[in-house]
């Protein structure tokens, strides 16, 4: 062996509403870290998609610096592109301001010829001689002009006979996952050829493979997991990373390295054609006879329930009572998805009124009274002209539309100036 490097991708830091699962994911991220060091890398990877979003939580960047702070001391460079998920078009994303502070270092540089091509450019890693190029992700797959457009026959040529890397963040057609089959990715014919590596994220399933002509693709999946379908393909596949050595001929050794931070159960309840009623009381019972969680391990639950109710409501059915059930049973986090459970039962206000604002007054002042309880046990005084003039401040809040911020910063914003309306802070 003449190097070894690590290989990340969508590590998605920030991501998770729930505390303890944004936690295990910054903690995946730390340890794996950690691994990187132990096993002496020359150099780290990550394919896009370090932070959930562009502008993530401070607390999570400042953990992340940390220990990146540590890898820099230690003279090991992390080389990055941008991911679909930490790229901002409107705002500067959190990337370049730790590409600015040294911590990282951003290996795509672009410029578009006479000709109106797209000419990136090589890195070359100081200590191994490596040499990196690289294409960011934009939102939706527009990198795909890109890639159109790039100036291949500059970067296949290799007169010295240097390993060559290439990261990019994109899906490839020909590496294509089942749930990706409805989108577009990238053609391998508009990659340039003559790689040694082409270090892939965006893709969030393990998967390598090799080329002729090109080299070697491989994209990790991701490290921890972003949401609850990543969670659910951790019960049967861990998520993580790999290392890749490399000899004095170029021949790549890989080795996949699962981060097997927590345990995860991954139940599934069908509620269709059982009224609210007993379909809480089953799960009641359900989670009853469950055993105990072990300590050993944080152990996340992720309860599936679904179906069509033949009476009552899905929200009949107390999952916060449900949660901390399983929560006292040991179980580290609860990730209850009841997105595909639906009523046969139909509320509708029957409302009149002139104009729009007309109706939406009276569907507020409607509503109110359901909400009076509620209020009174939160000991929340609130008239009912300052509930309406509150709830039409929210509706305007929430009725802003998207003037081209990412989904995820578009939500944050949103979600701020509700909070401020509320008067309160956010919880998360
Ligand atoms: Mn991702």
């Amino acid at each position: 062996m003449i190097f070894k490097f690590a290989h990340f991708a969508d590590i998605h830091l920030g991501a998770f509403r729930d505390p303890i699962l944004r936690e295990l994911n910054v903690q995946a991220f730390e340890k794996a870290i950690d691994r990187c060091v132990g096993c002496c890398v020359d150099f780290i990877i990550i394919a896009g998609d370090l932070f959930e979003i562009a502008l993530p939580y401070m607390a999570v960047v400042d953990r992340a610096v940390r220990k990146m702070k540590e890898l820099k001391d230690l003279g090991i460079p992390i080389y990055v592109v941008y991911g679909s998920h930490d790229y901002s078009a409107t705002e500067i994303s959190i990337i370049d301001i730790l590409g600015s502070a040294g911590l990282l270092k951003k290996v795509v540089s672009a410029d578009v010829t006479d000709t109106g091509k797209i000419r990136l450019s090589f890195f070359t890693d100081k200590k191994t001689g490596a040499r990196l190029a690289g294409m960011s992700a934009r939102k939706r797959g527009v990198e795909r002009t890109y890639y159109e457009n790039l100036d291949c026959a500059h970067l296949e040529e290799n007169e010295n006979n240097n390993f060559k890397l290439f990261l990019f963040h994109s899906t490839l057609n020909e590496m294509k996952p089942e749930f990706l089959s409805m989108s577009d990715g990238i053609p391998l014919s508009n990659f340039p050829k003559n790689f040694n590596y082409y270090a892939g994220g965006h893709v969030h399933k393990r998967m390598e493979r090799d080329f002729p002509e090109y080299g070697k693709f491989v994209f990790p999946g991701h490290l921890f997991g972003r949401d609850y379908r990543d969670l659910e393909n951790v019960s049967t596949e861990p998520g993580g990373f790999y290392f890749v050595e490399v000899d004095s001929s170029s021949k790549i050794g890989m080795r996949f390295e699962p981060m097997d931070l927590c345990s995860i159960l991954s139940l599934h309840y069908n509620a269709g054609e059982k009224t609210s009623y007993v379909a809480a009381e089953e799960l009641k019972k359900m989670i009853d006879r469950m055993e105990a969680f072990s300590d050993k391990k944080p152990s996340i639950v992720l309860f599936k329930v679904y179906g069509e109710l033949s009476g009552g409501k899905p929200s009949d059915i107390n999952f916060g009572e449900l949660k901390n059930m399983l929560l006292k049973k040991g179980a580290s986090a609860v990730y209850f998805n009841h997105n595909s459970l639906s009523s046969r039962e139909l509320e509708q206000l029957k409302i009149k009124g002139a104009d729009r604002r007309d109706i939406e007054e009276k569907i507020f002042e409607e509503s109110l009274g359901l909400f009076e309880k509620k209020a009174q046990l939160k000991n929340v005084a609130l008239s009912k002209s300052e509930g309406c003039a509150l709830s039409a401040s929210l509706l305007s809040i929430l009725k802003a539309e998207n003037t081209g911020e990412s989904k995820s910063d578009y939500e944050i914003k949103i979600k701020r100036s509700a909070f401020s309306a509320l008067v309160i802070g956010e919880s998360q």
